[in-house]
């Protein structure tokens, strides 16, 4: 069979940057052509890179390709806050193609029988990892003998509940041929903060035993984490390497320190195979699995950056989301990290229940004592469904309104539970925050790149000011 996979577009002002790869799509990719079917990747993000933010040019372009590809299958990967651009590309997709339309990811896992119901042109949904069922839906399948897959009949729907993949390392590497990797291998500033490398995203570990009350991690992925084996990371990273010019990865697992032997084992391999020589690495992990002995490993394989979700300096907030860590814990990590001499950049979140200007310039200071290279950004603290959040504070927006770009744009950029108004915060953050989060950037620049680089920064900064 043949099958087309839609990676959808976020709200852009200006043309896409490099940053990490959709590797969900890229696996469930490869699982199928190892199932002997053809697959192609439909990336509407890279395409902003080709047409910039023009969302009719991407419109027809992805038309065009349904129409010459001529699939029979097309599915598309959903998150929350895109959820209207999903809803959007299956309803321009049905004018053009009557075959099963369906969708996974984050969103659809955490309420397949409404999105069924909201996004009428859907056929089906499926909950959890879709490399276990997407090439028995493609060979088809009886959609639902297979687990997780929620279909419609007319006004009936039917699901089962979803399974994981016991051992990750059966799963065939993501097919990255199908992407636009001249776009997401060029050096830039987002994938390894403010280090301009050019990178390849790796993620090898899925699920999460914690259960932060903002996030969905342990229903897509399940409860507990799965590990692809250090054997298996060290010829995933070999094998990119042969593909791919680069001098760096970047980990996005949630924890690349959930288990530290095994994070040991890995670091030792990249030592041994000697490429602590030729690329680097950042990882993600918590502030609580940090320790010198990690670190100085990391360190001595190659790792520049470690991104942590330190998310606030106030215990009381920490605790309201659930998180399990602490502020001293936090403060700790930081500290090692800069003994370790090992950049750290921090999640970090605004819009807590309650919240006074008074807290945000507290959290401000709380940044500006942090000493080494310290980079931050803030997002606000968003409301997914399937969270225990969403439970509580949620108020059924995504069951009560419809599903567009204005109602959910609305919605994530509205303070739902702060004291402070949206218009007070933007204010205060365009007078106060950004002028100190581009400072930490400037700092981060001058002292993680050489100084060939910085001269070839400062000199793209400038032409693209000139042709604006
Ligand atoms: C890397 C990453 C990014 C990267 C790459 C995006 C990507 N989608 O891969 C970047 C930086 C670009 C990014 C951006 C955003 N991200 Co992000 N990101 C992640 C992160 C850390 C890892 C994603 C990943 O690779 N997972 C591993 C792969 C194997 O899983 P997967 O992509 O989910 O796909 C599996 C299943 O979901 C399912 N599936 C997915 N798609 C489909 C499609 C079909 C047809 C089927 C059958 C199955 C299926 O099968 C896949 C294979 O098992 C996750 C956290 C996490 N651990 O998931 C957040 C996460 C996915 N991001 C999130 C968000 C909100 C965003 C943004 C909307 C942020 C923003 N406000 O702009 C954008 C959206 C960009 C986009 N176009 O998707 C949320 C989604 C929350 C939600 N409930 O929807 C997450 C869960 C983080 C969080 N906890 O809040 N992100
Ligand atoms: S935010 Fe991180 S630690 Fe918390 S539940 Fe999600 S993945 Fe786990």
């Amino acid at each position: 069979m043949k099958v087309m996979l839609i990676y959808p577009l976020p709200v852009m002002s200006r043309k896409a940057e490099p940053n990490w790869l959709p590797l969900g799509l890229s696996f469930i990719a490869s699982t199928l052509r190892q199932g002997g079917h053809e697959v192609i990747i439909f990336d509407r993000y890279a395409s902003a890179a080709r047409f910039g933010p023009d969302k009719a040019k991407i419109d027809g372009h992805m038309l065009q390709t349904l129409l010459s590809f001529k699939p029979d299958l097309v599915g598309f990967n959903a998150v929350t806050p895109l959820i209207y651009d999903t809803a959007a590309c299956a309803g321009l997709i049905r004018q053009e193609f009557s075959g099963p339309l369906i969708a996974g990811g984050h969103h659809p896992t955490a309420m397949p029988e409404l999105t069924l119901q909201k996004i009428p042109q859907l056929n089906g949904v499926v909950q959890g990892e879709g490399e276990i069922v997407m090439p028995g839906l493609a060979s088809g399948k009886d959609p639902l003998s297979l687990p997780g897959v929620w279909w419609k009949n007319g006004n009936v729907i039917k699901g089962s509940a979803p399974e994981q993949i016991a051992d990750l390392d059966i799963l065939p590497f993501p097919a990255l041929d199908l992407l636009d990797m001249e776009f997401y291998t060029h050096p830039g500033k987002k994938a390894i903060k403010a280090q301009y490398l050019s990178s390849v995203s790796l993620i090898t570990s899925r699920g999460c035993t914690r259960r932060c009350a903002f996030c969905t991690e342990h229903l897509t992925y399940g409860k507990k984490v799965r590990m692809h084996s250090p054997g298996y990371i060290l010829e995933w990273m070999h094998k990119i390497l042969a593909d791919y010019r680069i001098n760096a990865f970047y980990f996005h697992d949630n924890d690349f320190l959930a288990d530290k032997e095994r994070a040991a084992l890995v670091c030792e391999k990249i030592v041994e195979a000697g490429l602590h020589r030729k690329v680097k690495f950042a990882i993600q992990a918590r502030a609580d699995h940090l320790d010198p002995k990690i670190l100085d490993l990391l360190k001595r394989a190659g790792c520049t950056l470690i991104e942590i979700g330190l998310e606030t300096d106030s215990q009381d907030q920490l605790n309201s989301i659930n998180k399990g860590t602490s502020v001293d814990m936090n403060r700790l990590a930081i500290e090692m990290c800069r003994e370790a001499g090992i950049a750290v950049h921090a999640y970090m979140m605004q819009g807590f229940e309650g919240e006074t200007i008074n807290d945000l310039e507290q959290r401000l200071s709380w940044i500006k004592a942090a000493g080494g290279t310290f980079t931050v950004s803030l997002s606000n603290l968003q409301i997914y469904p399937g969270t225990a959040l969403y439970r509580e504070k949620g108020n059924s927006f995504f069951e009560d309104n419809p599903w567009t770009r204005e109602e959910i744009n609305n919605y994530y950029r509205t303070d739902h539970l702060s004291a402070v108004s949206s218009g007070e915060r933007l204010a205060w953050t365009k007078e106060k925050l950004t002028p100190e989060l581009r400072r930490r950037n400037r700092l981060a620049i001058l002292s993680g790149n050489s100084m060939r680089t910085i001269v070839r920064i400062i000199f793209d900064k400038v032409k693209k000011k000139i042709s604006a």
